[in-house]
């Protein structure tokens, strides 16, 4: 069984690593200078030149990029390359109504699909499995990232994306699948229905299951290891960067490898902007050195985590970043959708609405649940129960097709929600995910 699906970058030497990332860094900047003009000028601001980066060492003298940067330049304003050499476009959440596009060529897929294949290999995956690809397919990353990464590698991929869970069961017991991919809330409802259908685990083939796009526990993964009788491992990404595979865990268990040659991982003071020293938290950045279309110099992802470069037992040396304990802003990730309160606000707004409303969000068995509860406007009061919930219909209706995802609404009396002194409470989070 091969270990490792790329030997040499995923072994080599810090200090070889370090030239790899040097020499990918000088052939970014220049092409993020040459090519967005938004680089061109917060270049010029920050007083630095693409001759100016000579090596990895010299990173911190470039500005830092952010979601909104991508959202004022929306949709394709950050994209290096014309049009005719991209080949795919993904897109996930933004913070108003807009959504951060992000774009690939040939060569991006590569490095995407190969980072998934080196996930893959790193946890057993050989290409003999069947790997079952339960996350959705379409704008979000998670199903097609993890799919062409199965087909690099030679494996057998199976598209069955997300959704009718009984149907999943089904082909998991028939077509006999090895490894799972999903997101670990939707596993834990998968396993569940396995239980209900009244299968023994043990009688599936599956041995083991990426998950992530959302955060989840140690206590978790024991939960999941034991209803599916699998082994649970850790995944993580963003469409920013790439999606899934930007770092993955390994055999080990013991922290997410980061794909850092194409990827180059930072964690700062997410007040100060200074670099933090390894095996402190603070919020992760990503350079990415070896992408073409969307060439992003230290992407602010607002996840929390922090670096390590001790030896790992699986011989790989990429560095290794610990699962996210939380994030700096409010983004709140629902069944593994990304959503914005902002995103709420926007909607109610564009409904005429006044933006008074609180978001609920529990997880009810394995699944997590949204209710938004929005504020009747005074002067337009409604005494039917009709009316009010044509009302509720409506205001879900505008909800699920901004932000794909469907949540109870349930309007309440004017003045009704808790108003706060200081920062607007918005969120009211029952999970235990942290
Ligand atoms: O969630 C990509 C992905 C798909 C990763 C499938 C893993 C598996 P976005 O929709 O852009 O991309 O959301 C990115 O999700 O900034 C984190 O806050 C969160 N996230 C992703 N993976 C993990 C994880 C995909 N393993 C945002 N643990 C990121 C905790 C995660 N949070």
């Amino acid at each position: 069984m091969a270990n490792y699906f790329n030997e040499k970058m995923e072994t080599m030497s810090r200090d070889e690593m370090a030239q790899v990332q040097s020499e990918r860094l000088v052939k970014m900047v220049e092409r993020a200078y040459n090519n967005v003009p938004l680089y061109r000028e917060r270049f010029k601001e920050s007083g630095v030149e693409p001759g100016d980066i000579k090596s990895i060492e010299d990173l911190n003298k470039l500005p830092f990029t952010t979601k909104d940067d991508l959202r004022d330049t929306y949709p394709f304003g950050m994209f290096a390359v014309p049009k005719e050499e991209l080949i795919r476009i993904h897109a996930s959440s933004g913070t108003t109504g807009k959504q951060t596009v992000v774009g690939y060529t040939r060569h991006d897929i590569d490095v995407w699909a190969e980072s998934c294949a080196r996930a893959l290999v790193s946890i057993g995956g050989t290409r003999s499995d069947y790997v079952h690809v339960s996350y959705g397919y379409g704008l979000f990353t998670g199903g097609l990232g993890l799919h062409y990464g199965a087909e690099m590698l030679g494996a057998t991929a199976i598209p069955v994306s997300s959704g009718n869970t009984k149907r999943q069961v089904q082909i998991l017991k028939d077509y006999g699948s090895d490894i799972i991919c999903c997101t670990p809330s939707y596993a834990m409802f998968i396993g569940e229905t396995v239980r209900d259908m009244g299968i023994d685990p043990k009688t599936l083939k599956l041995r083991a299951g990426y998950f992530g796009a959302e955060a989840w526990t140690e206590n978790m993964r024991r939960e999941i290891e034991k209803i599916l009788d699998i082994k649970a491992y850790d995944i993580y990404g963003l469409s920013e960067i790439a999606g899934p595979g930007v770092s993955f865990e390994c055999w080990d268990q013991t922290g997410m490898h980061v794909n850092e040659d194409w990827f180059y991982p930072e964690i700062i003071d997410p007040d100060t902007g200074r670099v933090l020293p390894d095996g402190q938290y603070g919020e992760l950045v990503f350079t990415c050195i070896g992408k073409e279309a969307l060439p992003l110099v230290r992407y602010r992802t607002r996840d929390i985590s922090c670096l390590s470069r001790k030896p790992c037992p699986c011989g790989r040396t990429l560095v290794k970043m610990a699962k996210p304990k939380g994030r700096t802003d409010d983004m709140l990730i629902i069944r593994g959708i990304n959503v914005f309160p902002s995103q709420v606000e926007h909607v109610l707004l564009s409904l005429n609405m006044d933006p008074n409303y609180l978001i609920v969000v529990d997880r009810v068995g394995t699944l997590d649940t949204m209710e938004v509860q929005v504020e009747m406007t005074q002067g337009v009061i409604s005494d039917t129960v009709r009316d009010i919930e044509a009302m509720e219909h409506k205001i879900a209706a505008a909800l699920q097709s901004t932000l794909n995802i469907s949540a109870k609404v349930r309007l309440v009396e004017p003045k009704s929600l808790p108003r706060s002194e200081g920062k607007a409470i918005r969120v009211i989070d029952n999970r235990d995910i942290k």
